[in-house]
């Protein structure tokens, strides 16, 4: 039985070629009443680019997430068992807890055209679309996680009658135009024109983020980077940028292609000239190895930055035997031995040996650990359960190992379920933040009144958090706001929100102003001496610098930096010599960038660069379990080794001499705040 037909199938059917087929089987009956079957299902899945999954025989320009289905349908997403497996129908393709929110939607849609969960879940959903145009679904723990449904009205024609796909004149964007619940009514004259540079620039991020084959892959030198989209007829509103006869983009595929992409991957990989000290270790998030397989992606890259073997791969940790899924997130014990990683998909924290990045601890903790960190004074670990209410806190016991102490509620009695995700700690271990993806807020824990000390409000889908070096302000990244949010950590107040997308015109495209541009923003560390505050963007593929002292302290966009497809993670490591590096890592390539951005030294951004990158793709490099797919690619959390940020440089152990790590750290370096004590490397007892 013909369930509904892909964008695929209906390209087949257009051209006639036999052997097409867009059948779908469907969903097994439950007992009781015959329900009303889903016109198309997708399965919610732990694999890379393939999240919400039509199946391989349902791709189209690479990705497996597009679907077409006619007015009135109804679209499921299936999380308690699969039809799309790579045996056909089967089991869960997800080991923990996502959710399916409704991102993008047509103006002319209803609330009940929207779907959204209170809590992070392993449920099955399903929603019924009767307005024409172009639906986007997201997961709010993995904003990655993207499925597309354009509801087609089949009377929309090219001028020559062939089928051109009804996108829909006016979008709603949530956290642009629809800042409320998604299943709240939605303001229709606050909707933009899908004939923007805006709506552009969502297709192409859509058709990037879930076609593994259109990452930007720096192993193909001097090749242009074109991902490759339909190649099909779309309908978009007559009025808007683009001069278009009824509203017929041609060639989706020629027009973004046109607007975005061409230029070649550079034949020389450019090396810093300056050596940073010790490793950065990156977790390659979608990087797939033999035995773990496409259902367990991850890997950890290590890349040595000093010495004879500078800027190259060391080594690759899949951890096979324990099906490290989707590894993200990474800190180190004080002494720098250990070496703590979180499985974002999974539940578990890992414990690395940092000499050789074998497993020295597993430890299950909950749903979707995402970001891990120390405390200074006491060396607890805390990692938050994105996927739930809270923050893990863990005690180090005198042998290294871990044990779970308590579980840290980040918000009230009553409240809504918060999902925190990258929370950050404070220098003196008096303070950490979270940023609460599902209720737009950050929670401040105070840890000498060992409560929540405020709860300011931030833009939408707050994701990732940084503390300032003396722990005096605190920034949140928006994902879907677009901003970050400056909080005062005496008031506990949100004294600024600073859009990233202030000098954008989402009509045309143009950037004014002083050109810095920056969009779904995510990691947002503080620079250790506290002047800057340096952003990943993966809307506009940029890294966006904060000056922190500017406007009287309450920070301005001072500039950005052309970054990678998906730029994500940013951590700082020391710079041989004096000063920083930023590491800066992106979802959808396999580069890791150096970027210098204060060669001087002097507190002015104005000669920032990128210094160099390594290409973290290396298939050669010693490992745990050989890499099959991806390689390099799905860079999200990283961290320097040494860790140089205020509070933790101090704890740097004494010792070993010049080649140590503090030994080889400058006196600013290991004081890196105005005002602190100088902390020497071999203190006498
Ligand atoms: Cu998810």
């Amino acid at each position: 039985m013909k369930r509904y037909f892909s964008l695929g199938a209906a390209l087949c059917l257009a051209a006639g070629v036999a052997g097409c087929s867009g059948d779908d089987p469907a969903p097994p009956a439950a007992g009781g009443p015959t329900p009303v079957p889903a016109a198309v299902t997708f399965d919610v899945t732990d694999e890379a680019g393939h999240w919400f999954d039509l199946g391989s025989a349902n791709k189209l320009a690479g990705t497996q997430s597009l679907a077409i289905v006619k007015p009135g349908d109804k679209v499921a997403f299936l999380q308690t068992k699969s039809i799309h497996g790579p045996n056909g129908a089967g089991p869960s393709r997800v080991e923990s807890f996502h959710t399916v929110t409704s991102l993008i939607w047509p103006a002319t849609a209803t609330a009940a055209e929207r779907i959204d969960q209170d809590k992070a879940n392993k449920d099955d959903h399903e929603v019924t679309l009767n307005a024409p145009g172009l639906y986007v679904f997201v997961c709010k723990l993995h904003p990655y996680m993207l499925a597309g449904v354009i509801v087609d009205d089949p009377d929309t024609k090219t001028a020559a009658g062939a089928p051109a796909f009804d996108i829909g004149d006016n979008l709603h964007l949530f956290g642009v135009t629809h800042t409320a619940d998604v299943r709240q009514a939605a303001d229709a004259t606050k909707a933009f024109t899908s004939n923007s540079n805006l709506g552009l620039r969502l297709l192409r991020a859509f058709f990037v983020v879930t076609s593994p084959t259109n990452w930007k892959d720096y192993t193909k030198v001097g090749q242009a980077y074109k991902p490759s989209y339909p190649p099909v007829a779309v309908k978009v509103n007559p009025v808007g940028a683009l001069p278009l006869p009824n509203g017929i983009v041609p060639d989706l595929n020629v027009a973004l292609q046109g607007a975005f992409d061409g230029e070649p991957i550079p034949t020389v990989t450019k090396k810093p000239s300056i050596d940073g000290i010790g490793e950065v270790w990156v977790d390659t998030q979608y990087e797939v190895s033999q035995t773990k397989g496409v259902a367990y992606p991850s890997t950890v890259t290590v890349v040595d930055v000093e010495g004879a073997d500078k800027w190259t791969v060391k080594r690759k940790i899949a951890l096979p035997a324990q099906k490290m899924n989707n590894a993200h997130n990474l800190w180190a014990s004080h002494d720098q031995t250990r070496i703590y990683n979180t499985e974002w998909h999974g539940k578990s924290l890992y414990v690395h040996n940092q000499t050789d990045g074998t497993l020295l601890q597993e430890i299950e903790l909950g749903n979707d650990p995402a970001h891990v960190m120390t405390r200074v004074n006491n060396e607890q670990v805390h990692v938050g359960l994105n996927g739930e209410d809270a923050v893990v806190e863990l005690n180090k016991g005198t042998n290294g190992s871990l044990t779970i102490n308590r579980r840290i509620l980040v918000q009230n009695p009553g409240e809504k379920q918060a999902q925190p995700h990258a929370h950050w700690m404070g220098h003196d271990g008096n303070s950490m933040v979270t940023p609460n993806s599902n209720t737009n807020d950050s929670t401040f824990w105070d840890f000498i009144t060992d409560k929540i000390k405020s709860k300011p409000a931030t833009g939408t889908l707050p994701i990732a958090s940084g503390i300032n070096p003396d722990s005096t302000k605190y920034y949140v990244s928006n994902y879907l706001g677009h901003s970050i949010s400056v909080i005062d950590m005496a008031t506990g107040n949100n004294i600024n929100n600073i859009s990233l997308l202030q000098n954008y015109n989402p009509v045309t495209g143009v950037v004014g102003g002083n050109g810095a541009i920056g969009g779904l923003p995510i990691q947002t560390p503080v620079s250790p001496d506290g002047k800057f505050v340096i952003t990943g963007n993966t809307l506009t593929a940029t890294i966006t610098i904060i000056d922190t002292a500017a406007d009287g302290g309450k920070g301005a966009l001072v500039k950005s930096i052309a970054c990678d497809p998906g730029c994500h993670g940013v951590n700082f490591g020391a710079k041989k010599g004096g000063g920083y590096y930023a590491y800066i890592t992106s979802k959808f390539s396999n580069r890791l960038i150096v970027l210098d951005y204060d060669k001087n030294n002097d507190g002015n951004v104005d000669d920032a660069e990128i210094a160099g990158w390594v290409v973290l793709a290396d298939n050669a490099a010693p490992n745990d379990d050989p890499i099959t797919a991806n390689a390099g690619m799905g860079g999200q959390g990283l961290l320097p080794v040494p860790n140089v940020y205020n509070g933790w440089v101090q704890k740097l152990p004494s010792g070993g001499g010049d080649d140590s790590f503090c030994g080889q750290l400058t006196a600013a370096q290991r004081s890196p705040f105005a005002g602190t004590v100088i902390t020497p490397c071999n203190p006498t007892p």
